[in-house]
């Protein structure tokens, strides 16, 4: 998929937003694509968007997907299959999912046009699709193609002890340096704790330090700061920078508030994107394409002098050593397996298992877990 292909030239239509939540698990980060999706539908006239879900443990989700991976890989035959636990078995329904990405594009792709929003359920476990190389995959293959924006779901009322904020927050920093996209934070569940103290120890760190210094455990018992209180301190200095390049809402997905704010903030971060995250994109793309280019001349230059010392050295060898047409071939084995959108086909009501993909019928291996 092209950067410049999602949007015709003739059409003045923006491209659909990419919007990926992600969070921690039990964040809300499903009920919060819920609320989007009815938001969306409350429009006049309604906008519904086109909806992933990635996450192959969950049982039932609280909206209907337009393509998801329990469509394609059955999660608990993987484990079955593999001799996996659950975070294993995720991880590589992911796997599997990954190598279909192709055509979930392409799929999406077809949609552009129609859509504004494209959003993406993540598994609950947050480190499975943020430190994967196919949550990494998906994440990349998609914002090259299509604007992009991190939801990043905090549960308010589990954030208000000042170490729990910082390590959620901690952990935000790290996908916006692994993602590099535009990031929103959505404060979630407002409805319970209203997230007031967030932005206020976003915006003024000392009122974040004067937090920490009264929250219990912060002192040892001559009144002095603890280890865990001077480091927290440090890295609020550390985080204060991080916080000017983030954008942060308050939500709450059961009653719906803060909706609108929200989705200033993703049209802020289209512009974002483009900007800055997709010059960025094409300068990596131009250097990755020229380093390669130049270890490919390199390895070429090096094969041609192998092959002429050789032929040197040994002239009948080399006469005999003929490219035969005739000898090649061309096997393409595999199974194939598709991606299912549901709007398109009627739901053939089974699982497709990409587990049982295997080359032989017949092979006996077993996978077992590394020890
Ligand atoms: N009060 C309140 N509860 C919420 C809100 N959003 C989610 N919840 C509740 O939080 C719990 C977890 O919500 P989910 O949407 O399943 O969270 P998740 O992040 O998708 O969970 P995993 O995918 O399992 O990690 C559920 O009981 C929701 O009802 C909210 O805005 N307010
Ligand atoms: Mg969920």
């Amino acid at each position: 998929m092209n950067i410049d292909s999602a949007a015709g030239p003739s059409t003045e239509k923006k491209k659909p937003v990419v919007i990926i939540a992600i969070g921690m698990a039990g964040a809300g980060k499903s009920t919060f694509v819920q609320q989007l999706t009815t938001h969306l539908h409350a429009k006049s006239p309604p906008e519904p968007p086109y909806l992933l879900n990635l996450d192959p443990a969950v049982v039932n989700t609280p909206y209907e997907a337009n393509i998801d991976i329990r469509d394609t890989v059955d999660y608990h035959e993987v484990m079955k299959q593999y001799n996996l636990g659950p975070n294993g078995g995720i991880l590589t329904a992911l796997n599997l999912f990954t190598t279909k990405l192709d055509q979930v594009l392409e799929i999406v792709e077809k949609r552009a046009d129609n859509v504004k929003y494209v959003v993406l359920d993540t598994p609950g476990q947050i480190e499975i699709f943020t430190w994967s190389a196919s949550g990494a995959i998906i994440t990349d293959a998609i914002a090259s193609s299509l604007p992009t924006v991190v939801a990043y779901v905090v549960d308010t009322p589990r954030s208000t002890a000042p170490a729990t904020f910082m390590s959620n927050m901690l952990y935000a920093c790290s996908i916006l340096y692994k993602t590099k996209l535009p990031f929103i934070v959505v404060f979630n569940k407002t409805d319970v704790e209203p997230h007031g103290f967030a932005l206020e120890w976003m915006q003024d760190f000392e009122a974040f330090q004067a937090a920490l210094a009264t929250h219990h455990g912060t002192t040892d018992s001559d009144g002095e700061p603890t280890y865990m209180n001077s480091l927290m301190n440090s890295m609020s200095l550390v985080l204060d920078e991080f916080y000017k390049h983030l954008k942060a809402v308050g939500v709450s997905s059961v009653t719906g508030a803060g909706m609108d704010e929200f989705f200033a903030a993703v049209e802020a971060s289209r512009e974002e994107y483009e900007k800055e995250y997709l010059p960025e994109l094409a300068r990596a793309r131009a250097q990755r394409e020229a380093t390669l280019q130049k270890k490919k001349d390199e390895s070429m230059n090096r094969m041609m002098k192998d092959l002429a010392v050789d032929r040197e050295r040994n002239p009948r060898a080399a006469a005999l050593d003929l490219w035969d047409p005739n000898e090649e071939e061309d096997e393409d084995d595999g199974g194939e397996m598709d991606i299912i959108d549901r709007n398109e086909d009627p739901w053939p009501g089974q699982y497709i298992d990409l587990t049982q993909a295997r080359h032989k019928d017949d092979d006996p291996t077993v996978w077992p877990r590394p020890a």
